[in-house]
């Protein structure tokens, strides 16, 4: 079933995820309808807190042709280093992109939808990804790791928006 995605300034966006205590039928089924919600709303990473679901669930797919679905349950960065930047999009800031600087190589652990353990070390649009996702699960939008000024212009920008409900 296809899940509302919440949109940003909306207060529950900020919200911290608690982790998934058991990787369930329940977890799975979260899963499989973040995934549609994503690919119907063409993006290519997704958390739990965008679907008002406050646990520690990401699905990720960074393919043209949606070949290679990430789940990722309970995950933890343990190693960063390097700078990058990126031109960042959020599926909760929809038509807003800006720049931000994040670590240019990410080592993650976290649990599959099967319940195991793996760990992946990620760079590129990959480990941007991640750490993006990450975020949301600690109630943190890439918006706000923009300036305040930017921050201010894109909120007017988006009630304006959300007044006339283009
Ligand atoms: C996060 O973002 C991300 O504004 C995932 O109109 C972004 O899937 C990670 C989207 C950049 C790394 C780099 C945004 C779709 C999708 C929009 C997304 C829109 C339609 C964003
Ligand atoms: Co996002």
């Amino acid at each position: 079933a296809l899940l509302n995605i919440l949109q940003y300034p909306d207060e529950r966006l900020h919200t911290v995820a608690k982790p998934v205590e058991q990787v369930d039928e329940r977890i799975r089924k979260l899963i499989a309808d973040m995934f549609e919600t994503m690919y119907e709303s063409r993006g290519i990473g997704l958390a739990a807190t965008q679907v008002d679901v406050h646990e520690r669930v990401v699905v990720m797919d960074l393919t043209e042709d949606r070949s290679e679905p990430r789940v990722f349950i309970n995950p933890v960065i343990v190693e960063k280093d390097g700078e990058t930047t990126y031109e960042e999009g959020c599926l909760s800031v929809p038509g807003i992109y800006d720049t931000v600087t994040r670590a240019e190589r990410v080592k993650v652990e976290a649990l599959n939808e099967k319940g195991e353990k793996f760990t992946l070390e990620a760079d590129g649009l990959l480990a941007i990804c991640v750490q993006h996702e990450l975020d949301h699960l600690m109630g943190i939008v890439f918006v706000e790791r923009l300036s305040q000024l930017k921050q201010g212009r894109i909120k007017t920008k988006l009630k304006k928006r959300q007044k006339h409900t283009i």
